[in-house]
């Protein structure tokens, strides 16, 4: 049996240029995997806490030291000796050590990024793929199969600095096919797209998941876009800010191809969430994310109040994996359709890729099919896909 010995953590940068915690962790038998972790920018209330240093002197108080100095004066005296494939055990020790609601104490930049490295390294010792190992983890034996991705093509609210004050604007490919088609798809509407916006003078910078950020401000603009590049369904991420009146949504989807709303109102009205649900359910995915922020608990209480359809899925804002399966399994249970996610702040970590795979995740949104940190989530479900059909 491998046992863990050593856990180096450090500060690495995001997407965005802001520091995060990036972990090795390695047996006693020379063994070793990483894991570092994405940070968000539209947080939920509900979320497990990022610890940030709030010494403004480095990186204008944004720094991790703190999560790392937790990792080695406390998560690691805590884990070492520890088997690596008991991830079970390794995350209650993490709880166990934090003992708060939302991991004030650790961090949950420092427990998931723990998690998610004993994980992969658990994979590594059994020398399986990481998502064959997650269902593993999950005890399920469904066959694999490959998450339709949703592009984010055009970024606005807090992702960029044009006017539009809905958060993503993301085209998902109609066509039943492989991944490896819904990419190609996806890609030559994104390039598309560029063309356009450069026809009608429209900025092509990108925003921070890689979509377009034109200088517009109406939404319906922006989709009236995205549907000249290409025949492609629509997903919106309203990231709470959204128009909470019934007749609005009615009158878009009646004019657009929308599969999926996220978060169209705030994660405090449940009450709207039920309204919205009552009416929508069967029509569209009313996909709930800091809503539930990937917490157990959360999605219980919607499913008996029967709040969305469908639930975003981010280990980050929930600090362990084992904590993200369960919630995994009890969005599988109640028939919620699964999209795992990324952040907006991105590392080269593709975990998520595994895990969607893992889970027999309906969708994935990882963002544009552009800049480096968005791509290598669909560059690995590309490999994964060819692997499943060696
Ligand atoms: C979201 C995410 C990812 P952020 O709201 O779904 O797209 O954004 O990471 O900023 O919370
Ligand atoms: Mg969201």
């Amino acid at each position: 049996m491998s046992k863990v010995k050593k856990i180096f953590a450090r500060e690495i940068l995001d997407s965005r240029g802001n520091p995060t915690v990036e972990v090795e962790i390695l047996t006693d038998d020379e063994q070793s995997a990483f894991a570092s972790v994405p940070s968000g920018q539209t947080t939920g209330s509900k979320e497990a806490v990022e610890l940030r240093d709030t010494d403004a002197d480095r990186y204008d108080g944004m720094g991790v030291l703190k999560a790392i100095e937790n990792i080695d004066k406390q998560i690691l005296p805590a884990v070492v000796g520890l088997d690596p494939l008991s991830q079970q055990e390794l995350d209650q020790t993490l709880l166990d050590l934090d003992k708060t609601e939302h991991k004030s104490v650790l961090g949950a930049n420092a427990t998931l990024a723990v998690s998610l490295a004993c994980c992969r390294l658990a994979s590594q010792i059994k020398k399986i793929p990481l998502y064959q190992y997650i269902q593993q983890l999950l005890g399920w034996e469904q066959p694999f199969s490959s998450p339709t991705p949703m592009f984010n093509i055009i970024n606005g609210g807090q992702h960029a600095d044009n006017k539009l004050s809905f958060q993503e604007f993301m085209a998902v490919p109609t066509k039943p096919t492989t991944f490896k088609e819904k990419v190609r798809e996806g890609t030559e509407i994104y390039h598309r797209l560029k063309k356009i916006l450069l026809s009608q003078a429209l900025n092509t910078a990108v925003g921070d998941e890689g979509g377009f950020s034109p200088n517009i401000s109406d939404n319906e603009e922006a989709i009236k876009l995205i549907l000249q590049a290409g025949k492609v369904n629509i997903a919106l991420d309203i990231a709470g800010v959204g128009n909470d009146e019934i007749s609005f949504w009615q009158k878009l989807m009646a004019q657009y191809p929308i599969i999926g709303i996220e978060d169209p109102l705030r994660d405090d009205d449940w009450q709207g969430w039920q309204e919205m649900t009552k009416t929508f359910d069967g029509k569209v995915l009313l996909i709930g994310d800091d809503i539930f922020a990937t917490n157990p608990q959360l999605l219980q209480q919607g499913i008996k109040e029967k709040v969305a359809n469908a639930v975003i899925i981010k280990p980050n804002q929930i600090g362990t994996l084992s904590e993200t399966l369960k919630f995994i399994k009890i969005a599988k249970d109640a028939n919620y359709v699964m999209i795992v996610s990324h952040r907006s702040g991105e590392t080269e970590d593709t975990f998520i890729s595994d895990l969607a795979v893992g889970c027999g995740a309906k969708y994935i949104k990882a963002g544009a099919p552009a800049r480096g940190e968005r791509v290598n989530k669909y560059n690995r479900l590309l490999r994964i896909e060819e692997e499943l059909q060696r």
